[in-house]
């Protein structure tokens, strides 16, 4: 499938989508938003492919932000008509059911950041920046940042980041918990193409769920999470993953999975 956006490509289980406006920093417009729906439900419908990354094309942005110049054209009305936004949760983070890495090369802002907040963990290059600069632009956080950015690095430093729309670099950014990982910039894509693999060489069906359990932790009590999490072991248990699993341990082979 060809884009005028966004690359996508494969490498053996693993989906690579590029976000590619690099002159303009890989700025988020409507037509990246349909192309980025499309290209996931894609990854979330083959079942050779395990695990997705996520970058910006070129050294110097993820993505810049939601992009400036199409939305100066629009009134509130047409925000508030096509429920701008609302898409990215329910299209991208809520059909994603198998997981994605956000591999981040360079700024991530605005809605470049809500986006890498939305994959399951974010790798980042030393040079990338975070941040929630749409004070600046008279507007606040509009697809997620508010919630996402509190919850991953707690209350007091995201309402400084968002009321001052300052940036917060890469080795900030792992300490505060935003970043799994931080790796010299050179090798990015090689650590999340990694880290990628070796996710897509676990049990399919295993790390649906893994993702699903850790995910229910940000929208569910602990008590409801602590069932929800015993419920999705038991059926795991049934699965034939789980036999080979344990055979493949107690045998010392690696596991031939089935994905179910
Ligand atoms: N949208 C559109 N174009 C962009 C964007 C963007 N977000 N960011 C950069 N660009 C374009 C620039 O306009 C420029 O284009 P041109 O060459 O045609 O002038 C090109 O990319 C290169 O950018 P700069 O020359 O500015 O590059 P610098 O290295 O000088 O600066 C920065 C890099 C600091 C990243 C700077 O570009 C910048 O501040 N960008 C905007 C960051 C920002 O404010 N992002 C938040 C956007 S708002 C949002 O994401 C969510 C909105 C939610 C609203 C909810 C409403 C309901």
């Amino acid at each position: 499938m060809s884009y005028e956006t966004i690359l996508t490509e494969t490498d053996g289980a693993v989906t690579i989508i590029t976000l590619n406006r690099p002159k303009a920093l890989n700025a988020l417009s409507s037509v990246v938003l349909e192309e980025l729906i499309d290209a996931f439900a894609a990854y979330q419908a083959d079942d050779s492919q395990l695990c997705a990354i996520l970058t910006g094309s070129g050294d110097k942005a993820f993505a810049a932000g939601a992009d400036i110049k199409e939305m100066s054209e629009k009134a509130a009305a047409d925000f508030y008509l096509q429920d701008f936004f609302a898409k990215w949760t329910s299209h991208i983070v809520k059909t994603t059911r198998k997981p994605w890495i956000a591999a981040v090369n360079g700024f991530a802002l605005g809605g470049g950041c809500e986006l890498a907040m939305m994959a399951d963990f974010i790798i980042a290059s030393e040079n990338a920046k975070f941040g929630q600069p749409e004070i600046k632009l008279g507007v606040a956080p509009g697809m997620g940042g508010s919630q996402r950015l509190t919850r991953a690095v707690g209350k007091s430093k995201a309402m400084e980041m968002c009321l001052t729309g300052r940036m917060m670099g890469a080795e900030e950014a792992e300490r505060s918990n935003l970043v799994a990982k931080v790796v010299p910039h050179e090798e990015l894509m090689a650590e999340a193409k990694k880290t990628a693999a070796l996710i897509a060489s676990m049990p399919p069906m295993a790390a649906i769920a893994n993702k699903e359990m850790v995910n229910s932790a940000f929208e569910m009590t602990l008590d409801q999470g602590l069932v929800q999490e015993r419920r999705l072991f038991q059926i795991l248990t049934a699965s034939e993953d789980k036999k080979e699993g344990m055979a493949a341990f107690i045998d010392k082979r690696d596991g031939n999975w089935k994905g179910r």
